[in-house]
């Protein structure tokens, strides 16, 4: 298994649509692997394939943060939401591609998902609370969806430009080494 390196906003990538994976391949489980494995190291509780640089309609997520928990490591083929709740949750979200900013956004409190596991198997469960939150973040990664997107103009922006001046510092270190 290995850490992938993570795309930060702003990146065409980010933006795109991702395709429908037909076949469940020996390497699109190695690339669910790596993911799981560098959400982990990251740390974070979901992924996306685009935020890896690949457009698969794949994410993975375990939201189970508490220590004395078994971890719940899940992986989403195609995964889309069947049922969507009336009543809506505010959660301060956060993005691995966005380091370090975090807001308030507002989404169905439950949704019901249908998705193709690792075996091929289909698969439908219900999910709510943190998990709810973060399989409809993870769903819009692969619709070219950021959780900047539900916030205002001004804000996505300054959030933009910090995200731009990351990026050239890193670049520049990474000249330097
Ligand atoms: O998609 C991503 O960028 C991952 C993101 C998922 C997410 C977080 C919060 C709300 C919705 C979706 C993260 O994992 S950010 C990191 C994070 O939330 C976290 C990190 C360590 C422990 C607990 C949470
Ligand atoms: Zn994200």
């Amino acid at each position: 298994m290995t850490v992938r390196p993570i795309l930060i906003h702003p990146d065409p990538r980010l933006k795109k649509r991702c395709d429908e994976v037909s076949d469940i391949t020996p390497e699109l489980r190695e690339l669910a692997d790596d993911m799981l494995q560098t959400m982990y190291d990251a740390p974070g509780i979901g992924l996306a394939a685009p935020q890896v640089g690949v457009m698969s309609r794949l994410l993975v997520m375990d939201c189970v943060k508490d220590a004395d928990t078994a971890p719940r490591p899940l992986i989403l083929f195609n995964p889309r939401i069947v049922w969507a709740s009336e009543e809506r949750n505010v959660y301060e979200e956060g993005c691995l591609s966005i380091p370090d900013q975090y807001a308030d956004v507002e989404r169905p409190a439950e949704v019901r998902v249908a998705w193709i596991d690792e075996t091929g198997a289909e698969r439908e469960e219900q999910f709510d609370g943190l998990w709810a939150t973060c399989v409809q973040h993870e769903i819009d990664h692969l619709d070219g969806k950021l959780f900047i997107d539900y916030l205002k103009p001004l804000r996505r922006q300054m959030i933009t430009r910090k995200m731009v001046k990351l990026k050239r510092e890193r670049e520049r270190e990474k000249a330097r080494a």
